[in-house]
């Protein structure tokens, strides 16, 4: 089995100060916390921006500013910018972190309700999504809040509308409205990826860390950080996102399963080299 990559989601679109005082919106933050998840073993950071009040952002100029300066804390981590951004953005708004070139970017893969909102993918932004990507030599993170959502990502694969073999999914379970994070939906999922394909499990909130251990024995990849769970244990919030990167880490461990460097984890998600 691959050792496991896990990626700290640091910052989100949604979470607060108010929620977890250590949520970083201003770009000093936002390295402190991408700091704080590679020493803890995240090979893989997936970026979310804010204005410094905290107010979410797909701007490309705050992206580039904020991974020029994480980059130069920690320059072999792996960088994942959001093309999801928060509820309600359009789709001009949210591609523009794929004109930095990054090696990857997430690329969501359907409608589904959100909470009290809808996130809305349709099928056009896809299109535009994946064309973008193949263009400029981005590879996509396919996030899958639902079965119908990899559906149709596979199909869109298939006619190469977006980016193909070997793909590297995330499936986020425990979205209120979307798939709850059980073991069952995840096998599930994970049954209907192609073979050679990557893939990587995020619980929200509460199922972090109990579907962070089936995955880990299943020979996926974790996803932890604020944009998901705001805490370590019940009731106690975390210090930061490193802390719970180091819960994951302990975990694997006590399993049995090493982490992987971002060296590892390129050549893990077949990236090229730059
Ligand atoms: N903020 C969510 C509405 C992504 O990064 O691609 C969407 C999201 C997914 O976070
Ligand atoms: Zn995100």
């Amino acid at each position: 089995m691959d050792k496991l990559i896990i990626t700290a989601a640091i910052c989100g679109a949604e979470v607060t100060k108010e929620q977890n005082p250590n949520v970083p919106y201003t770009v000093e933050e936002i390295v402190r916390e991408a700091k704080s998840a590679y020493d803890a073993g995240a090979a893989v950071v997936h970026v979310h921006v804010r204005e410094d009040d905290g107010t979410p952002t797909q701007s490309r100029e705050r992206f580039r500013v904020c991974m020029d300066a994480i980059k130069a804390a920690i320059p072999d981590v792996i960088l994942i910018p959001s093309t999801g951004g928060a509820v309600g953005m359009t789709a001009e708004e949210r591609l523009q972190p794929t004109e930095l070139f990054p090696e990857m970017a997430t690329l969501d893969c359907g409608t589904c309700n959100f909470g009290d909102d809808v996130f809305e993918n349709t099928m056009p932004t896809m299109r535009a999504f994946g064309k973008r990507m193949i263009e400029n030599g981005i590879k996509p993170e396919y996030e899958c809040f639902e079965m119908g959502h990899l559906d149709t990502i596979l199909k869109m694969a298939k006619k190469g509308q977006v980016p193909g073999d070997p793909m590297q999914f995330n499936f986020v379970l425990g979205v209120p409205g979307c798939t709850p994070a059980t073991v069952k939906n995840l096998c599930w999922l994970v049954d209907a990826i192609p073979a050679g394909s990557t893939w990587t499990a995020t619980g929200i909130g509460r199922s972090a860390f109990t579907l962070a251990a089936p995955t880990i024995v299943m020979g996926g990849n974790v996803r932890v950080g604020f944009e998901d769970n705001l805490y370590v244990s019940r009731g106690v919030l975390a210090r930061s996102n490193g802390e719970l990167v180091e819960k994951v880490v302990r975990i694997s461990r006590e399993l049995g399963r090493e982490i992987a460097s971002p060296a590892e984890a390129r050549e893990i998600l077949s990236l090229k080299a730059r």
